[in-house]
């Protein structure tokens, strides 16, 4: 059969510090997965778990994160809907930024777009740390603003999708690992 569709390469962010109704931390990120390939969101390849301090520091128990990497040629909303669905369906409620949560699940890329527009990016993108814990968007900005600078998301995304190159950035996942503090990069420790 031949696709004629055009498929985005997605990137998710799976994280989660507290049990929920399936188990562990990592036994949710795994029934998320999946919950997700059979909600029609397949994941091509899934990365290895890693324990992580809680950022910010001392906001909560570790975390465990993972990444996954899912072809689709559904838009960014419909894989954002999909998403909610799976955190809803494993117990997350959304009501503190930085809590704690059985199951975050958080869209990265959606192939090489940056929306809702490069200005929108680059607005999110350059916000100071203070303001970054004050504010909060309320339309989905992509990629996800603070990719570049959390070991807790580049270093899953090493194993799934380390030649991705960032559309704004211009970097590949493994050039903006590289970037970060060594210190950061050697607190996310494979499970
Ligand atoms: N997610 C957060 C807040 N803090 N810290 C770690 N280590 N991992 C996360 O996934 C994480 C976090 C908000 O979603
Ligand atoms: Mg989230
Ligand atoms: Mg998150």
């Amino acid at each position: 059969m031949v696709n004629t569709s055009t498929e985005y390469v997605c990137l998710v962010a799976l994280g989660g510090n507290l049990s929920s109704a399936v188990g562990s931390p990592r036994e949710t990120l795994a029934a998320a997965i999946d919950m997700l390939g059979q909600i029609g969101l397949r994941a091509s390849a899934v990365s290895r778990d890693f324990q992580t301090p809680c950022f910010p520091a001392g906001a909560g128990p570790d975390y465990v994160n993972a990444a996954a990497r899912i072809e689709t040629a559904l838009g960014a909303q419909e894989v954002l809907t999909k998403l909610h669905e799976v955190e809803a369906h494993f117990g997350r409620e959304r009501e503190t930024r930085w809590g704690r949560r059985t199951l975050d699940l958080d869209l990265l890329a959606w192939g090489q777009e940056v929306l809702p527009d490069r200005a929108r990016y680059l607005h999110w993108q350059g916000l100071s740390p203070q303001l970054q814990a004050e504010a909060a968007p309320d339309e989905l900005i992509l990629p996800h603003p603070r990719i570049q600078d959390r070991a807790f998301v580049l270093v899953p995304l090493l194993d799934v999708a380390p030649d991705w190159v960032h559309p704004v950035l211009g970097q590949s996942v493994r050039q903006m690992a590289e970037k970060l503090p060594k210190e950061a990069l050697n607190e996310v420790v494979p499970l």
